[in-house]
Formats: structure tokens, C-alpha cells, sequence
């Protein structure tokens, strides 16, 4: 199988995308999947609107997708110059998933672009490199279908401490279950860009196991060859105490276990601890939505027809 692509940011320069951009008359989206992140989507969002909506029109559809938040995100978002959808708002008929991967599902439906760009919301260091370098490969290259960032994950003093769930859980898996995918340097991070016709294609995990899902389901559909990777430089964000970290190992060990095929007869869906002594069960989403596809309510919308 052919390795993944890898570039930089630096790499490409958004007037020049703009234009072709513009010539293969191709629209992008960007979309942050939010819940309660007044502190930050606000810079987020007008560093994009500034550079690259107002300066150089490569952002067609800057989303943010609320789930729920009970801060100010919907309205700091809105301020900024967002178009912002309440998640629930989306295909309510198709109730009831949960999480960020059901977000960013129901952001297939809410969106427009042919190149959809998914953004963390709690981002501190952002830049609009971040989105010049994720769609870089996708408006030069027609066979890159997926573009996963890598970057360099700080946790206060310790230069490289960050990214403690892809370290502990999801290194450790893929190293055992999917060693062709070892070449992909951040398999969990939160900021990728793709082609609607990959995305519509491959199912959805709701909860935090998305990311794991969709590299090993577009591996697996599109080859390593479809996957590029770009290097955004550091990356931080709001970095969450280790026991918050828990449910989301869970659910990552989860979905890599089922696409690995392993199935286990009673397989428990809640974190159990002890917190001060006392017994704490958490839930953790693991269900999965069908690809967007098989949607005939998104089929309609964006005229689209069911492939064999
Ligand atoms: N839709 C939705 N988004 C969420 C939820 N929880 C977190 N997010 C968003 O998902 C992104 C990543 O969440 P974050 O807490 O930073 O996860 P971490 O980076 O893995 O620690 C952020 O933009 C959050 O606002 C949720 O329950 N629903
Ligand atoms: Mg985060």
C-alpha cells in the first residue's frame, strides 16, 4: 500500500488556493463541532472570517455546530460571523444520537461545501494555517480524499506531554490491530478536511470514538494513497484532567476492537470507578450512524444517488 502524502503548512498560500479554488469552481466548508466553548470559538472564528472569508474567499460556509451549549458559544459564535446551527435543529426526525461524532454527522446535512473542513472549538493557539494547510492538498491533488493534521502536542511545561489518549490507547492499538496505519502521526486529533463524496460514504461513531473510526474506515476504503497529512506546527487546546480522559480511551479501545472484528459476548458500555470512595458509572457512547448516504432526506438535499 502506498504511504500517506505529507506536507506542511507553509506549503501553500491561500491566495494561490483561492484561485484554484475558484477555477475548479470547488466550495469548502469549515465546520467547529462546539459544546460550551464561549472561551474560545469567538478568536477561532474571527481569525477565519478576517483571513479567509473577508481577506480571500476560500471559506464558503464557516459553521458552528452547538450542541447544546448552556455558555455563551451560539451567540460569541455568531458575533463573530458564523452561521451557527443548533445540532438539534438537524434531521430531528433521526433522533437520538449523542456526542461529537452525532454532531459531526448531522454536519454532513447542515453544511454545504464539496470539501468539508472539521475545527476543535477549545483551540488556544489557532491560526487560519491551520485551514490553508488542511485544504492544501485537497485543492491540488484530485486523488487526496482525506487530510489528517499532525502537529506537535505540549501539556504545560512538557514540550511534547499533550495527546495522552493517543499515546496511553490509540498508538498502542493501531500498533497491534492496524500497523498500516502507523504512519499516521496524530490518528486522534480533531482537525481534518475531506471530500463530501468520502465522508457521505463511511459510517459515523456518535461519541469519541469518530476519529478512529473514520482514518480506519477511509483507509480501508479508499487506501493509505487517498490519506494526506499536513504538519500544522503545536497545537493547544483545553488539555482535560486524566479522569475525563477515561470514557473517551473507552470508546476509542471500542470501535478499534469492532473494526478489528473482535466481538465479545456482555461487552459493558459504562466506565466504572471510584471517585472519594464512592462508585461512579460513566456511559460511553459507542453506537454508530449509517453513512450519510443512506440517508434519503440528504440524497434529496444534495442530489445524490445510491451507489452499488
Ligand atoms: N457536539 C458535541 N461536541 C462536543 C461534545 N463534547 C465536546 N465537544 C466538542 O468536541 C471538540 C473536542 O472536544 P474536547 O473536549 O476538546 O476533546 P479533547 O480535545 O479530546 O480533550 C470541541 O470542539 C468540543 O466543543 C459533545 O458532547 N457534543
Ligand atoms: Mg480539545
Amino acid at each position: 500500500m502506498p504511504q500517506s502524502p505529507v506536507s506542511a503548512a507553509g506549503d501553500f498560500d491561500a491566495a494561490r488556493l483561492c484561485e484554484s479554488k475558484l477555477a475548479s469552481h470547488t466550495t469548502v466548508s469549515v465546520c467547529l463541532p462546539a459544546r460550551n466553548e464561549a472561551a474560545t470559538v469567538g478568536e477561532i472564528v474571527s481569525i477565519l472570517r478576517r483571513d479567509l472569508v473577508d481577506r480571500c474567499p476560500l471559506i464558503d460556509d464557516l459553521v458552528v455546530m452547538d450542541d447544546g451549549s448552556s455558555d455563551d458559544t451560539a451567540s460569541i459564535a455568531a458575533d463573530a460571523g458564523a452561521r451557527v446551527v443548533p445540532a438539534e435543529t438537524v434531521l430531528p426526525e433521526l433522533c437520538c444520537g449523542t456526542g461529537k461524532g452525532e454532531v459531526m454527522w448531522k454536519s454532513l446535512y447542515a453544511t454545504t461545501g464539496d470539501i468539508i473542513c472539521w475545527l476543535d472549538a477549545d483551540l488556544l493557539n489557532f491560526g487560519s494555517h491551520f485551514v490553508v494547510g488542511l485544504l492544501g492538498p485537497l485543492l491540488g491533488r484530485p486523488s487526496t480524499g482525506f487530510v489528517k493534521a499532525f502537529y506537535r502536542r505540549p501539556l504545560g511545561d512538557d514540550p511534547n506531554g499533550g495527546g495522552r489518549v493517543t499515546e496511553l490507547m490509540a498508538r498502542p492499538l493501531i500498533s497491534s490491530f492496524f500497523p498500516q496505519l502507523t504512519g499516521i502521526v496524530q490518528p486522534l486529533g480533531g482537525e481534518y478536511a475531506g471530500r463530501r463524496e468520502v465522508f457521505e460514504e463511511v459510517p459515523f461513531v456518535e461519541g469519541w470514538g469518530v476519529e478512529i473510526g473514520l482514518l480506519v474506515d477511509i483507509a480501508e476504503r479508499y487506501g493509505l494513497g487517498a490519506i494526506a497529512q499536513v504538519d500544522l506546527g503545536v497545537r493547544e487546546h483545553r488539555n482535560r484532567p486524566l479522569i475525563e480522559l477515561a470514557p473517551t480511551s473507552m470508546a476509542i479501545l471500542q470501535i478499534a476492537l469492532r473494526r478489528a472484528g473482535v466481538t465479545v459476548e456482555g461487552l459493558g458500555h459504562e466506565l466504572v470507578r471510584y471517585v472519594d470512595g464512592a462508585v461512579e458509572r460513566v456511559p460511553v457512547e459507542v453506537r454508530e450512524r449509517p453513512p450519510m448516504i443512506e440517508i434519503p432526506a440528504y440524497r434529496a438535499k444534495f442530489g445524490r444517488e445510491l451507489t452499488a
